[in-house]
């Protein structure tokens, strides 16, 4: 048993680039399971998830992040303290990028430059690229900055994950489990209704409307023959409500109608879920609400 312990090894895995460059994709497809939202628009997440990877002698806990951009209003401004917070919090940094990637900009490396811990570079979405473009890639972003290593992958398909895995193991400290083994995250299931939610709100919705929307779960009832969520689609301005809404209330219909499928898919459970719309001005330029719908 005291053998088991020091050769265990554990620690946390923050996973930073920029928007859609496939982060989310990635944590899925390690953790096997849909716990981060992963949508084609950039910017679907907004907060630092949580996910947990087991193994007998290895626990990784992987910190999905917001991509790195320049933040315009006070969500955003959110948004990038919790990259700024996982990459402070993490043992072992994934620097990921798009195999087609042409425009990296210098301030991506900033933060990396201050942390002084070990950075992988994960190049993805191998599958819409070639090993041309890959290696001359590979050798540019090396110029820029000292990569421990650099892994190419999939994160759609699994191409080059375990590569990618036994990596991070090398990299990883010695150290018991954090969490019990059988654990993916810690967020509570409410969180993940939001997510769910919001997931549908980037699918279904065009132009500003999913930046504009946040989600406020404000009753989650595990009852006897299924759970009861109540949950508010709160947007930005008044305009937005009637478009959340559609004609005859059709929009919104879906919008619930799809969102409680992939509750109950997460769940495993019937769900009945109650949908409201609600203005909140300007919620997203304004630090006190952005905080309160849990952007903290
Ligand atoms: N072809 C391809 N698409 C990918 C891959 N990884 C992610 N994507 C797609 O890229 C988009 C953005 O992915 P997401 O994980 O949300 O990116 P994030 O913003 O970095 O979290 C989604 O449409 C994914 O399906 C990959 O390896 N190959
Ligand atoms: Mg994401």
């Amino acid at each position: 048993m005291a053998d088991q312990t020091q050769s265990h090894k554990s620690g946390y895995v923050a996973i930073v680039g920029k928007p859609n460059a496939g982060k989310s994709t990635l944590m899925n497809q390690i953790l096997g399971t849909k716990l981060s939202i992963a949508t084609h628009k950039p910017q679907t997440t907004r907060h630092q998830i949580i996910g947990i990877h087991s193994e007998e002698n290895a626990q990784f806990i992987f910190l999905d992040t917001p991509g790195i951009i320049h933040p315009k209003y006070e969500l955003q401004k959110a948004m990038m303290r919790f990259v700024e917070k996982a990459e402070k919090e993490a043992d072992i940094i994934l620097f990921i990028v798009e195999a087609n990637e042409n425009n990296m900009p210098e301030y991506a490396f900033d933060s990396l430059k201050q942390m002084n811990k070990p950075v992988v570079l994960v190049i993805n979405k191998i599958d819409e690229s070639n090993k041309k473009q890959i290696d001359k890639l590979s050798e540019n972003l090396n110029e820029y900055f000292n990569f421990n290593s650099t892994i190419s992958i999939s994160a759609l398909t699994g191409d080059g994950i375990s590569g990618l895995i036994s990596e991070i193991l090398e990299l990883l400290p010695s150290g018991p489990p954090f969490y019990p083994k059988d654990e993916l995250s810690e967020h509570p299931v409410r969180f993940f209704a939001a997510e769910l939610i919001r997931e549908q709100v980037f699918l279904q919705y065009h132009e500003e409307i999913p930046y504009s929307v946040t989600v406020d779960v404000i009753i989650y009832e595990e009852r006897e023959e299924l759970d009861y969520i109540n949950a508010e689609v709160i947007v930005n301005r008044n305009s937005q409500k009637g478009m959340i809404i559609g004609k005859g209330g059709k929009a919104i219909k879906k919008l619930g109608i799809e969102a409680r499928k992939s509750i109950e898919e997460f769940t495993g459970r019937k769900v009945y879920l109650d949908l409201h719309v609600k203005v909140r001005d300007k919620w997203r330029e304004n630090e006190g609400m952005v905080r309160n719908f849990g952007y903290n």
